[in-house]
């Protein structure tokens, strides 16, 4: 075969199939970090189907299964409950997936799925209560109005939760102060403060109370931390401490790689842990040789990520910027990524190429 043309590579780099669910999912732009809240548009995207086309006049939630009282909800019994509006941020289990080499062929983010909207909803404790769970129950099955096949496996987008962590769950039918946009659910989808994103279940229409573990696929087989084999260890449950910088200077077209004039410079970012607060975001800015503290701004809510600055006198030449989160748990992001074979919770430290001027 001849030689691929310059600017060109053969036999390497994603793959046509990836590239359409990255066009498909987008990420959060980097820059977009400075926004606390993030405006819905930028918001990342994580849809395994079709988004369904959902009639919010006849939608109805359905709550059933071991309880003693089935219920059936209309979007307007639904407003009638008491409301909470709550900044929540959302990370998917797959961010970081294409740094992992070898790569698993899936959604290939880099290090952006990432977000923080005003999630407006009702709590879903207080209907499971009214529901009354049988004393076995000890999961909810979450099941959403969109299909398709996965795995072979034809399927709705169904997840579970374990009972005890439905109750601060919320049933959110708005983000950011507006109707939920259909790509993030459209009228109703579930939000697990803390948890990696799989568990938001958009499009929501069926809560099933069980008294056995659900075995569905994207419980049993998807979002497990398999080892090299295939065996499917530990289900993934909540985020991993993971933290953003929003990147200085100018960018290269294509590379990315970041070009500043030197001198002072405010680098800022967001750190965020479904584990416990963040009580610490560390920044090197000469490839992890050294580590200063960044200051972490006031936080926003229990549940969302908190900015974090720290001041740079940016020296010519060249640098590698990065910065690492540690939650009151004590889990800290690493330095190099863990692998497993679906590319799952890789919260490794992004590092960000700066040239400042005046070498
Ligand atoms: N019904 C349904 N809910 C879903 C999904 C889906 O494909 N279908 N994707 C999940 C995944 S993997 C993630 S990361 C989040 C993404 O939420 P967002 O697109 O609103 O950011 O939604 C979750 N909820
Ligand atoms: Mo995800």
């Amino acid at each position: 075969m001849d030689p691929a043309p310059a600017g060109t590579v053969a036999g390497e780099g994603i793959t046509h199939e990836e590239l359409r669910l990255a066009a498909r999912n987008h990420a959060l732009p980097l820059e977009a970090l400075r926004h606390p809240i993030t405006p819905a548009g930028l918001h990342y995207l994580l849809i395994h189907f079709d988004i369904p086309d959902v009639d919010p006049g006849s939608f109805r939630l359905e709550i059933g299964g071991a309880v003693a009282r089935p219920m059936s909800l209309s979007l307007d019994d639904l407003r009638s409950r008491e409301r909470v509006t709550e900044p929540i941020t959302f990370e998917c289990a797959g961010n970081g997936r294409a740094l992992l080499d070898p790569r698993p062929i899936s959604q290939p983010w880099l290090t952006e799925a990432v977000g923080t909207a005003q999630w407006a909803g009702t709590h879903l404790g207080p209907l499971l209560d009214e529901a009354e769970p049988s004393r076995d129950a000890i999961e909810v099955q979450l099941t959403a109005l969109d299909r398709g096949v996965e795995g072979g496996v034809p399927q709705a987008y169904e997840r579970s939760l374990p009972i005890a962590e439905a109750g601060a769950a919320l049933l959110a039918d708005e983000m950011n102060g507006g109707p939920l946009p259909p790509q993030h659910g459209f009228p109703l989808r579930l939000v697990v403060p803390g948890w990696y994103g799989m568990t938001n279940v958009k499009w929501l229409t069926r809560i099933t109370v069980l008294e056995e573990p659900f075995t569905g696929y994207q419980n049993a087989v998807g979002y497990r931390m398999y080892a090299p084999d295939g065996t499917p260890g530990e289900p993934i449950t909540r985020m991993l401490p993971r933290s953003l910088m929003v990147p200085p200077g100018v960018p290269e077209f294509m590379t990315r790689e970041r070009q500043m004039e030197p001198g002072p410079v405010t680098l800022t970012g967001r750190a965020w842990s479904g584990r416990g607060p963040i009580e610490r975001v560390e920044v090197t800015t000469d490839g992890g040789d050294t580590f200063a503290d960044a200051t972490l701004d006031p936080p926003l809510g229990p549940h969302a990520w908190r900015g974090w600055r720290l001041a740079w006198d940016a020296p010519p030449g060249e640098h590698e910027l990065a910065s690492r989160a540690t939650d009151a748990a004590g889990n800290a992001q690493p330095l190099d990524p863990a692998w497993n074979l679906k590319g799952y919770s890789n919260n490794a430290v992004e590092r960000i190429r700066v040239v400042v001027a005046g070498a």
